[in-house]
């Protein structure tokens, strides 16, 4: 199973002990972990001080029913409150919460008053169009205020939102509408990417042809595109929200209520619902935030360059910091317009003392090259943390350099949508960090290495990562669908949450990751299901079948390879047919699951019992020998295969 890249990652020694100054004003010492150990329950009951009850739990955990979770039962609390209303009345309201910047360089101060009064807006706006506790609302936005503002109003009426990223296509929004039973849309006419708008409205126009459910489109103008316009349907938000009053006196609801859903790739096409559930993800990300990140809420400018259409952007955009009243910056646009210093720009202009960004992201920074970083300053930055794949240690050490200056330390937060908040990371003023390792699971959270068997590895050991104890930000089931739920998660391994992902441990049990063990891919940080692709290939008329893999890539993490057979009649089509097959996945699905190169074999290597072996597509793909193919069906299909790629050189 879980391939020895780690033969690489195991003769990485280097350590990068805490700068000494953090470590004696660190937000934590070592002493959490003993806490933690000796009463887990009782330290997450301790953490969920951090958060504003209506009424108090009278229990931390009810996990009688698992694997459904429980946590701080009978708790009574309002997510938007604890984010903005709370910090206003404590008389922070002049405090920002965000400096906005957009692409085209124009900016915007949004304090925690200001915010308030927008959140009030929205929540008073959505009630006028019927939305009620409970109800379902879609969201598929730019990078803008607005998209935080409508977050928080649906969280403000207990009303679950399914924010859908912004890259996603037509098929992909309804597929989420449907499964959802959403009846209300906020989107925006488009979006600034890369010094042009692009539109997002259209998109949203024709997934509602097949979304009658959908009564009201709120549309944010953002761009002043030219739009369609549904008279009956469409509102803009200008015309509906700017009219609302800036009061909204909130409810409280039960600390299980629905928070949001987040669609997810799974291992078969149909993506999954993600549920989260209130009081235990508030405490988690609120927690999780300000321990990992050593967040000094009154000092610090933090700053996610993530997208919100991602979990890390809901976990450590939006939810956590601003429970913690933190300074945030969010940025509209790409990390090249106008010029590929943006990142660096940003953090001279808002003195940003912490960044939290994707290996992806940094290995695209390494091949522009270190000069570019070099010509701003980057002294206020204090701590740089990296999320969403493996950092292999080049790009640890590259970044530690070229943006820590060699004096911040780096937080490899490993994490999932369906974990809600970061599971395993260094604690920067305790951890001495390995370029590389993710370290060891935070203080409350309990994982382990499991073996085929289900026994737990020993140090040295390589096998699956699983969570053992239950953790207050964890999924609750899957939208609509809890068999999934249960077999997907906790089926693999009896009573343990099994992640998907394959881990070893080294001689001091320090955590290193190894990527996914099913057949999801994960490009630029994005989750992928091959299967989701190939439906999307084989559902146009000249494929006859298709097979997708992940191949390693050092810049995306793995890039997307598709083998297709043709049918009969499309035979001759050459290069316009893997053009359009291409353009047809980005349709389908979004242009980010475009395969990066379409081969056309004449068969594909199959089991007896019909599955595709992909490992010996992934071989061809990352031009190795291919491996042992004794479980073939036909084992002359590979040499097949690999005269016909030669011959088409
Ligand atoms: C937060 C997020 C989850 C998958 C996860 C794993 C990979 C995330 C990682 C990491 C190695 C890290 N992953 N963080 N792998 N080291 N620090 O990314 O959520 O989009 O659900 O992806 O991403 O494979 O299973 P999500």
């Amino acid at each position: 199973m879980v391939e020895p890249e780690l033969s690489n990652l195991s003769h990485e020694t280097r350590t990068f002990a805490p700068p000494p100054e953090l470590a004696a004003n660190a937000n934590l010492t070592a002493q959490a972990y003993a806490d933690a150990k000796e009463d887990r329950i009782g330290f997450w009951g301790k953490q969920a001080e951090r958060i504003s009850w209506a009424e108090p739990f009278t229990e931390v955990l009810d996990w009688s029913d698992a694997p459904h979770s429980k946590w701080f039962v009978g708790g009574k609390l309002n997510a938007a409150y604890n984010c903005v209303d709370r910090h206003v009345e404590a008389g922070l309201g002049d405090r920002v919460a965000y400096h906005f910047e957009a692409e085209n360089g124009e900016s915007e101060d949004i304090t925690y008053a200001d915010l308030l009064g927008r959140v009030c807006q929205a929540a008073n706006a959505l009630i006028e169009l019927g939305v009620k506790t409970g109800d379902r609302v879609a969201i598929y936005m730019p990078m803008i205020p607005e998209t935080v503002v409508a977050m928080l109003a649906c969280a403000r009426l207990g009303a679950p939102h399914t924010v859908i990223f912004a890259g996603y296509s037509s098929q992909a929004i309804q597929d989420r509408v449907q499964d959802c039973g959403v009846e209300v849309v906020i989107t925006a006419d488009g979006a600034n990417r890369k010094g042009k708008p692009s539109a997002l409205k259209p998109t949203v126009d024709k997934a509602m042809e097949n979304c009658p459910a959908v009564r009201k489109v709120l549309v944010v103008c953002r761009t002043g595109q030219e739009v369609a316009w549904n008279d009956e349907r469409d509102l803009w938000w200008h015309d509906l929200v700017s009219k609302q009053p800036t009061t909204h006196k909130c409810e409280f609801f039960d600390a299980e209520h629905p928070l949001y859903v987040m669609y997810s790739s799974g291992t078969t096409g149909k993506p999954k619902g993600v549920l989260h559930t209130t009081g235990g993800y508030m405490v988690g990300v609120s927690y999780t935030h300000w321990a990992v990140f050593d967040l000094k809420a009154d000092k610090d400018v933090y700053w996610t360059a993530a997208d919100i259409g991602w979990v890390t952007g809901h976990s450590y955009i939006v939810y956590g910091p601003l429970a913690n009243a933190t300074t945030s910056v969010m940025y509209e646009g790409t990390p090249d317009t106008p010029h590929q210093g943006r990142w660096w720009e940003i953090i001279q202009k808002y003195k940003v003392t912490i960044l939290y960004c994707a290996p992806t992201a940094i290995r695209m920074f390494m091949k522009w090259g270190e000069q570019i970083p070099a010509k701003f300053d980057l002294s206020s930055l204090r701590l740089i943390g990296s999320v969403g794949e493996p950092i292999n240690p080049e790009a640890y050490m590259w970044y530690r350099k070229n943006i820590g200056n060699d004096r911040c330390p780096v937080v490899d937060t490993w994490w999932q949508t369906e974990n809600g908040m970061i599971l395993i990371s260094p604690l920067p003023g305790v951890t001495a960090g390995k370029p590389g390792s993710a370290m060891t699971p935070l203080p409350g959270v309990v994982a382990a290495v499991y073996d085929e068997a289900g026994k737990p590895v020993d140090k040295g050991g390589a096998g699956y990562l699983v969570v053992t104890e239950p953790w207050p930000a964890m999924l609750r089931s899957l939208w609509g669908d809890d068999d999934r739920y249960k077999n997907t998660y906790w089926s693999r391994f009896p009573g343990v949450y099994f992640s998907g992902d394959g881990a070893k441990l080294d001689e001091d049990g320090d955590f290193w990751l190894l990527g996914r063990v099913d057949d999801v891919m994960n490009v630029s940080g994005h989750r992928l299901s091959t299967t989701e692709i190939e439906s999307a290939l084989v559902s146009h008329p000249a494929v006859a079948e298709a097979a997708v893999v992940g191949a390693a890539d050092a810049l995306t993490g793995q890039s997307i390879e598709a083998f297709v057979i043709l049918r009969e009649s499309a035979h001759g089509g050459g290069e316009d047919v893997v053009k359009q097959l291409r353009d047809h996945v980005a349709d389908q699905i979004g242009a980010i699951a475009k395969p990066r190169s379409i081969m056309v074999v004449p068969d594909l290597p199959k089991t007896r019992s019909g599955k595709i072996m992909r490992r010996l597509l992934k071989d061809i793909a990352e031009k190795r020998e291919p491996g042992d193919s004794t479980t073939l069906a036909d084992s002359s299909v590979m040499d097949l295969i690999q005269a016909n790629l030669a011959g088409a050189k």
